[in-house]
């Protein structure tokens, strides 16, 4: 019986493409049941790949999230582009966000034709997401919109918000994979460490409530993060901003703004980790690091600064 069922096994990578701020990242912390992935509001909140790896008694499913594939104006933007079509060449399935609550959009032909130069194209699922926010009759039209982009797509729709029809887009991941081992431990949710997670979470808490290009000028870069078994973790972190007045903006008046986002941070660090967090937070200034290889490379986004 056990063998049986070894021998049954599927798994496989499945990418998560699709423009900025459709909620891939919603989806996936939805898809696993807990909070992996920064989420915000705004849009390029994602900046790397980050692996969410959804293991059931029959599957392995890792999900890459990606950034939004986009019209680049950095460096930063351009290698962010990049990583979403690295991850589409790793994929076994294509899951493609939309959200249903808009037309198409040029962005969303950009991913037509990335799809269309892959020189292997595996299956491609259209998710249709947020549509908590639509009607019937809407959702009926988008469809169609959505479809014409892309010649016979499979298509679902779905709140990964509200958690509606996620189950349908595991199984339609799960018909699609192949028989193989489990790439990764059974009981590994993501290829980040806490640390990252944190540093993303500083940065979401940061997108939610700055305004304009301010928070898109922000790098978190985590300096000392410690167990302190009696007290929890203690965590410090510095956040880059490109320019002296954005760094006023960030501190606020009298510092409540730096205090509100250590605030929403900490208690965001504190679910993910269920253990109570110390967060000591300060503000630099690197002149323009977004179009600055050397930094970020140091920012872990390795190969971000490729021309
Ligand atoms: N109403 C509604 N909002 C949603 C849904 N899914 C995501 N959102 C919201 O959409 C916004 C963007 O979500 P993200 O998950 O950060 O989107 P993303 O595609 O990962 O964005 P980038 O990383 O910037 O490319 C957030 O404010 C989410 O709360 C949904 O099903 N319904
Ligand atoms: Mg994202």
């Amino acid at each position: 019986m056990e063998e049986n069922k070894q021998a049954n096994f599927r798994s496989g990578y499945a990418a998560v493409v699709g423009r900025p701020n459709v909620g891939k990242s919603t989806l996936i912390n939805s898809l696993l049941g807990q909070k992996i992935a920064a989420v915000s509001s705004k849009p390029q909140t994602t900046r790397l790949k980050q692996l969410g790896i959804l293991t059931t008694p029959d599957a392995q499913i890792v999900l890459i999230d990606t950034p939004g594939i986009h019209l680049p104006r950095h460096k930063l933007g351009k290698g962010m582009n990049a990583l979403a079509e690295e991850a589409l060449q790793d994929a076994d399935i294509v899951i493609w966000l939309v959200d249903a609550n808009v037309v198409p959009h040029p962005e969303d032909e950009l991913i037509t034709q990335k799809l269309s130069s892959l020189r292997e194209l595996p299956p491609v699922l259209q998710v249709l997401n947020k549509i908590d926010l639509l009607s019937e009759g809407e959702l009926d039209k988008r469809r169609e919109e959505y479809a014409a982009l892309y010649p016979r797509v499979d298509q679902l729709a779905v709140s990964a918000k509200q958690d509606v029809g996620i189950e349908d887009v595991v199984s339609f991941i799960k018909e699609k994979l192949s028989e193989g081992a489990p790439f990764y431990p059974l009981d590994q949710v993501t290829d980040y460490y806490e640390r990252e997670i944190a540093a993303d979470l500083i940065r979401e808490a940061a997108l939610e409530r700055l305004r304009d290009e301010v928070p898109h000028a922000i790098a978190v870069r985590i300096d000392e993060y410690q167990e302190r078994n009696d007290t929890g973790a203690f965590i410090s972190a510095t956040m880059f901003v490109e320019k002296d007045s954005q760094k006023g903006i960030v501190i606020g008046k009298g510092g409540t703004m730096l205090k509100s986002i250590g605030t929403g941070a900490r208690r965001a660090i504190e679910a993910m980790s269920s253990r109570k967090v110390f967060l000591e937070l300060r503000v630099k200034v690197n002149k323009n690091w977004r179009s600055n290889r050397d930094f970020l490379k140091q920012m872990g986004y390795e190969d971000l600064g490729e021309e």
